[in-house]
């Protein structure tokens, strides 16, 4: 199989973990006689240093013109301290989203056993949790009106939502749940929020042309205490993108770290794989940061984009293994009295 992969490192521990994921595409390349080629570009605070733009055009440009894009992360702690900037990394990655029309961003809760004791919630209450999550990507407050008053003491963002941009992600969601267990969970604020309120009545309509799914409405306070609680109870949950940006990685501590999750996000174009954690500028260059999640995205773009499903489940049986055989990163350790053999970024990724 031919097929041309646009890498897009990012910032703070972007490049390091991305390094990896493409390494594994190379094995895997390898391994099954596959011909991936690459390309890089930048985006984030990167990209704004060499061009004073988070999204170049030739980015954007390289991303059209790819089967695929594996991306690291974005964020600068400048920019955090700094709530005036106008120009800030994350614009890149939202804005790419939006013109790739990625609006639907799959985030697999991928609970290995053997990792069963790096979260702080209780071993019997996580095993054989498997939750896939869909939050919508291209709409609400990231991407509603934002507005500050002249005497700049008043703020706002618009949450907003168009019907079609519900209908089309609860469709996605509704499929997934077709093909796993058959239930469905839809998270809003309805009793407070009139977008909720559009949300839920699109949700229940889009449903009736899945009668054999159960589906569930909770509201997302609801919802992040049952996911503590009792993880189980979720199978496919569809929310929209500022819950699920929240619940997601709350979520992440189920799989014992933000370093383990991977996300898929899709739409009309090409799909955009990238691990949910953002670049972590404090572990940055240390070869502190785990690779996994985007070994775990490469997995996802294997399996969702090019539909080498062998290949993708030899990546997760391969991570499976050397979790077995003790070797963790510093965010899967558990602490200093641990059995395991703890090892940096670069060791982890030339193990797996
Ligand atoms: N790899 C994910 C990442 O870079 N996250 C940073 C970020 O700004 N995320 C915002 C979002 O996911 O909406």
């Amino acid at each position: 199989m031919n097929k041309k992969i646009l890498v897009i490192p990012g910032d703070g521990i972007g490049p390091e973990v991305t390094t990896w994921g493409k390494a594994v595409l190379e094995k895997i390349a390898e391994v099954y006689g596959h011909d991936f080629s690459f390309q890089e570009a930048l985006m984030g605070h990167v990209a704004i240093e060499a061009t004073g733009n988070p999204l170049p055009d030739e980015t954007l440009a390289k991303a059209q013109q790819s089967d695929a894009i594996l991306f690291g992360a974005v964020g600068h702690a400048k920019y955090d301290n700094d709530p005036a900037a106008k120009v800030r990394p994350e614009q890149g990655l939202l804005k790419i989203r939006k013109e790739l029309g990625l609006y639907a961003n799959l985030r697999p809760i991928l609970l290995f056993d053997e990792l069963l004791d790096a979260s702080s919630i209780k071993p019997s209450i996580l095993k054989g949790t498997d939750i896939l999550f869909f939050r919508e990507l291209t709409g609400d407050v990231y991407f509603g009106e934002k507005k500050r008053s002249e005497d700049g003491n008043t703020a706002s963002d618009l949450m907003i939502y168009e019907r079609y941009e519900i209908e089309r992600i609860a469709h996605k969601a509704f499929e997934a749940a077709m093909t796993r267990n058959k239930r469905l969970c839809s998270v809003d604020k309805a009793n407070v929020l009139e977008s909720s309120r559009l949300w839920r009545e699109t949700v229940q309509q889009v449903s009736k042309n899945y009668p054999e799914v159960e589906t569930e409405h909770m509201f997302i306070d609801n919802a992040a205490m049952q996911l503590i609680k009792d993880p189980k109870r979720f199978d496919v949950v569809l929310t929209a993108n500022l819950f699920g940006d929240i619940l997601t990685d709350e979520a992440s501590q189920i799989a014992g770290s933000m370093g383990m999750l991977a996300s898929a996000s899709v739409g009309d174009g090409t799909g955009f794989f990238e691990p949910i954690h953002g670049s972590a500028h404090d572990i940055a260059g240390k070869d502190l940061a785990n690779p996994l999640a985007s070994i775990l995205s490469v997995a996802l773009m294997l399996d969702i984009s090019f539909g080498l499903k062998a290949e993708s489940q030899l990546i997760i049986d391969v991570i499976k293994k050397v979790l077995a055989e003790g070797f963790r990163t510093n965010d899967i350790a558990d602490g200093s009295t641990n059995p395991y053999k703890v090892l940096g970024t670069q060791d982890m990724g030339k193990l797996i």
